[in-house]
């Protein structure tokens, strides 16, 4: 699984203030250190970047690429004006980070994928939000597809975001998103063979007890993986994460693989760590209930 360092983000105190002051330094040194890690691409998070986005993203983008010129870039902001500004000086192919399947915010974006030969992340937020469930995504990933193809942009430059959300607060949106993924290879095989797929893998442990968040983070990623998401916007940082990205842990994922397909392992040949994950992955596919002591139980 490929994966998009999410760090570069203005939330970030020290790279919030940076941006302001316009100090190359911190941003430097963080691209140099998500390069380092193997990062496939680096997400640039202005927010939505209301005062002075265009010339922000426009300097952010020339200043990570100077010491990472080799890492495409997503750029993240609801502000249309700083995402042309970033593909103007962008090189190579960036990513928008996202367009969603809004009349408004296609009409202003999809142009601009065309324009600069860019990808997109098609976030599949509808006109009345949040989709409730696998059949809403699938209507909107329709509709981002459609527009997409209507413009002329390739398969290959459009990465569906089927929006994760918080296992502790809403645990059938993450079950709702795995039946997704299950549908999307068929819209996928029938609108556009080639069509991608992303997402923001740490919103499903968002709210969850901070020790707990690894296994959650990486049983999801290895279910997803299996129904073919292929990349995910991830801590660069996270070197467990990288590690199942890479392919390894091969132990731990069939043992998730064998739960997805229903053939559960017998609990007693596992070790604890097995059957940790054995236990959150019934909790991810929402087999069973979800409480901050689902291990405990
Ligand atoms: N899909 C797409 N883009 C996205 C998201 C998504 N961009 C934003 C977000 N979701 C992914 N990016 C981040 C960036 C930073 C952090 C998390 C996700 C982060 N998290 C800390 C944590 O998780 O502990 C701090 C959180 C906090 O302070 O509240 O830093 O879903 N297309």
């Amino acid at each position: 699984m490929l994966r998009i360092g999410e760090n570069l983000n203005v939330m970030v105190k020290t790279i919030g203030a940076a941006m302001k002051a316009k100090d190359p330094g911190p941003i430097r040194k963080l691209a140099e250190e998500e390069a380092e890690k193997g990062i496939d691409w680096i997400d640039i998070n202005l927010g939505p970047a209301r005062k002075g986005g265009p010339e922000l993203m426009e300097w952010v983008v020339k200043t990570v690429q100077e010491v990472a010129p080799d890492i495409p870039l997503a750029l993240d902001t609801s502000n249309v004006e700083a995402v042309e500004a970033g593909l103007k000086v962008h090189k190579g192919k960036a990513i928008i980070n996202s367009i969603m399947a809004r009349p408004e915010r296609m009409e202003a974006m999809i142009p601009l994928v065309k324009k600069y030969d860019a990808a997109f992340i098609a976030l599949l937020w509808g006109p009345p939000g949040m989709p409730r469930d696998e059949n809403e995504r699938s209507e909107n990933a329709v509709t981002l597809i459609t527009a997409a193809l209507e413009a002329g942009i390739p398969p290959e430059d459009i990465y569906i975001d089927p929006i994760v959300t918080p296992v502790n607060t809403q645990q059938d949106q993450v079950k709702s998103l795995v039946e997704f993924m299950k549908m999307l290879p068929d819209i996928v095989e029938t609108m556009a063979p080639g069509v991608r797929s992303t997402c923001g893998l740490s919103n499903v442990s968002n709210g969850s007890p901070n020790q707990l968040r690894p296994i959650l983070n990486q049983t999801y990623l290895t279910i997803i993986e299996k129904y073919g998401m292929y990349s995910a916007i991830v801590d660069a940082f996270d070197d467990e994460i990288a590690t199942f990205c890479r392919g390894e842990k091969s132990e731990i994922k069939k043992i998730i693989n064998d739960v997805c397909d229903g053939n559960d392992p017998d609990p007693s040949s596992l070790s604890k760590e097995g059957l940790d994950y054995m236990k959150t992955t019934k909790v991810l596919l929402g087999h069973s209930l979800y409480s901050d002591s689902w291990l405990e139980i």
